[in-house]
């Protein structure tokens, strides 16, 4: 880890390991490289906090970066110059724009996969839905130039491989000219108003809402504009990827059988009450959570407290703008004591639902978007 920050972590904690500036209660999926989610209920703010923002690593963050010496390059074969920008040129040049947007990993709930995959075994909080500002992606890219042959960009991060080798690349995605160009997709330097946070990619980083997470490349140094479907590392093969025709449980995929992800399906969580506990059986009990759907906007969303027999229709916000989670509330009576679950389903606005089981299995576990359930004890 880049020294100062797990080896303090762990001198200080008698118990579980600490990580400075994020919540004590995110579950720590692997240390090195630092990987951590957030149980749903501490995904209850309509805005996440950075403190809750979950974590997704596969190298060591660059040590101690400098936002004043920080450059981003544009090149690439459809590029129409090679450019580079300092952080205070971003800023200066380019129109500031605020949006609230949905980034989930794309193995998100893969632990609920049989047989199991290989991969982080993340439950239900690789989401968060914060507040980035920066310049819109399609405005820099304009600056430097797009030739018509363009297809593709592909990022890069300052982030270093695990073996230390600094020729082996850590990640390097992208997505389509015509994503890169949306509103939406900015070149971030702030999060909820302040530094980005320094494991979620301080001082810069992509931000494409919608898609696998994996395409929002952290500690950003490079950005390239490809001729070609980008060939970075974790592009191809099996990553990021899923059979192009439905495959049966644990069946070998060739490479050649499988697509890159784009936007994420339909999904939702229960944010309160947290599972697991008591609610009286004289009051009505107001459940929230958030909705998303990738691209897409959320059009419905239900509850059912009797195993999908019998779905209640909840109260549904619209996404403060484009590629945010929407919120929903719910108020259920239940009929008499006893143990419940509760389980939620979105509907996307093609009309498409969430699955109340796991869907389509696939060799890396990714898109796994069942129903979220949580248990409560009616007393
Ligand atoms: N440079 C770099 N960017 C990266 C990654 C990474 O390991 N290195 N992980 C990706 C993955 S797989 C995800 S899901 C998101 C997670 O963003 P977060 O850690 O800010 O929540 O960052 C993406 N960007
Ligand atoms: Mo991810």
């Amino acid at each position: 880890m880049p020294e100062g920050l797990i080896p303090i972590g762990i001198a200080d904690a008698k118990g579980p390991i600490k990580i400075p500036d994020k919540h004590p209660d995110l579950s720590i999926l692997s240390n090195l490289p630092i990987n951590m989610e957030t149980p749903p209920h501490l995904l209850d703010d309509e805005v996440t906090p950075a403190g809750k923002m979950f974590v997704r690593n596969s190298g060591h963050p660059p040590e101690n970066p400098d936002p004043n010496s920080w450059t981003l390059t544009i090149e690439g074969e459809s590029a129409g110059h090679q450019m580079s920008f300092t952080i205070d040129e971003l800023k200066e040049k380019f129109k500031h724009y605020t949006y609230q947007i949905q980034i989930e990993c794309g193995g998100n709930g893969r632990s609920e996969f049989r047989p199991r995959v290989k991969g982080l075994q993340w439950t239900y909080g690789a989401v968060s839905c914060a507040s980035w500002t920066g310049a819109r992606l399609k405005d820099v890219l304009a600056h430097v130039g797009v030739r018509d042959d363009a297809v593709y960009i592909g990022y890069y991060g300052a982030d270093t491989h695990l073996s230390r080798d600094p020729d082996k690349v850590v990640i390097s995605r992208g997505v389509p000219i015509e994503k890169a160009m949306e509103d939406e997709s900015l070149i971030a330097f702030a999060m909820n108003g302040q530094d980005i946070p320094y494991l979620n990619g301080y001082p810069l980083r992509l931000v494409t809402g919608g898609w696998p997470g994996s395409t929002c490349g952290k500690w950003l140094r490079k950005i390239e504009i490809r001729n070609r479907v980008h060939d970075g590392k974790k592009m191809r093969g099996k990553s990021y990827r899923v059979p192009t025709h439905p495959v049966a449980r644990g069946k070998k995929v060739a490479n050649e059988n499988m697509r890159i992800i784009e936007s994420m399906p339909v999904k939702s969580i229960i944010t309160f009450p947290r599972t697991q506990t008591s609610v009286n059986l004289e009051e009505p009990l107001e459940l929230r959570g958030h909705a998303w759907a990738g691209d897409l906007s959320v059009s419905k969303m239900h509850l059912s407290i009797d195993f999908g027999a019998t779905w209640i229709e909840c109260k549904l916000t619209n996404p403060v703008n484009r590629l945010a989670w929407q919120r929903w509330f719910c108020k259920v009576r239940f009929a008499e004591k006893g143990y419940y679950e509760v389980w939620a389903k979105a509907t996307d606005s093609n009309g498409r639902m969430q699955p109340m089981v796991v869907p389509g299995w696939n060799p890396k576990g990714y898109l796994n978007n069942s129903c979220h359930r949580i248990a409560l004890y009616v007393t």
